[in-house]
């Protein structure tokens, strides 16, 4: 195993740290987007962006970037985590976020910064990168999600499906029989409709079927009912928004246009038993995009908890500060 020859200690994640500075940013349309700002002010600055959409930072997210050499800004997406209006879709599209960021950024008074995202943060990550590669410093990206057809058919039709039976019974049984053509749009009719505890047990469903796929080995203490309803509503009403309407991507579009990045330092994490993401998407992203680096991590599942792919994250973070270091000195 790699150890960080600095601190001579296995990679893990970083002792958790209190933001230096956070705040509200009003970027109009009627949301405020919190965000906050980790480590050292004069660190080399990165920017997270959190999956979903509408799944919201937590705290342990400020634990993959080393606090004495990363300015780490991490924000909630529109509509989600300690953003207002809460679960609001109104204005809320890939474009809206992608102009959030280049916002955020220039009221942080950054240059370039270095993106980081996982699964629906590695799409926006692409998104925000193809239109603003001058602004990007590099790329980490973990559990590649693109948003074509086929991968959205995979999680909410039939793949992932045949893997977790039991959860997806689960999950296509809270809707009735003449509507389970459309999982998706089905359960967006009642998450945004006027039947608040219906709207609460949906989007309770949709998130457990959600949770059942994360991992490579079961998880015991992570059940869906540990998380508050409120952020199960956030979750679920912003990801069927935005996957009823392709993320409001063209088909192919992230991949289509990955050449853009060419210049851009880019590394991917992914595992090999992805079933939220698989592999397939982050092979073709890493084919499309010259000179980016592609690990696949033999025995690992979606989440960025999986041992060997929170190893990589933590090791690639590290790996691109020492060489900014390195170019600063010249
Ligand atoms: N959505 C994949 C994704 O980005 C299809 C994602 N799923 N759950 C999450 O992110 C949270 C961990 C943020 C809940």
């Amino acid at each position: 195993m790699t150890r960080d020859a600095r601190q001579d200690r296995p990679f893990g994640l970083y002792p958790l740290v209190s933001p230096y500075e956070s705040g509200h940013l009003d970027v109009g349309d009627g949301h405020q987007l919190y965000w906050e700002a980790c480590g050292d002010p004069e660190g080399l600055p990165a920017v997270f962006l959190h999956g979903g959409p509408g799944g919201g930072c937590s705290a342990d997210h400020r634990r993959f970037f080393d606090p004495e050499r990363y300015n780490a800004i991490l924000f909630d997406q529109r509509g989600c985590g300690r953003s207002r209006p809460h679960a609001s879709l109104a204005c809320n599209t890939t474009r809206h976020l992608v102009e959030d960021m280049e916002r955020l950024r220039k009221a942080r008074n950054l240059d370039r910064w270095l993106i980081v995202g996982g699964s629906w943060g590695s799409a926006l990550a692409l998104a925000y990168a193809q239109q603003f590669p001058a602004r990007v410093s590099g790329i980490l990206l973990r559990g590649v999600f693109t948003a074509r057809a086929r991968e959205l058919r995979w999680l909410y039709s039939e793949g992932a499906s045949c893997l977790f039976p039991e959860a997806w019974a689960a999950f296509a049984q809270f809707i009735p029989p003449s509507e389970r053509t459309d999982l998706v749009a089905a359960y967006h009719s009642r998450l945004d409709g006027s039947d608040v505890k219906m709207q609460r047990e949906a989007a309770r469903a949709w998130c457990a079927w959600e949770t059942a796929t994360m991992t490579l080995r079961p998880r015991l203490a992570q059940k869906v009912g540990a998380f508050e309803d409120d952020s199960l509503l956030a979750l679920a009403r912003i990801e069927t928004h935005y996957f009823m309407n392709g993320a409001f991507l063209q088909e192919g579009q992230l991949i289509g246009e990955a050449g853009r990045l060419a210049g851009v330092a880019g590394v991917i994490v992914q595992g090999r038993y992805d079933c939220v993401t698989p592999p397939m998407t982050a092979w073709e992203l890493h084919k499309a995009w010259p000179g980016c680096v592609l690990h696949l991590v033999p025995d690992a599942g979606h989440a960025s908890s999986e041992p060997g792919v929170l190893r990589l994250l933590v090791e690639s973070l590290s790996a691109f500060a020492d060489a900014a270091r390195k170019q600063a000195r010249g």
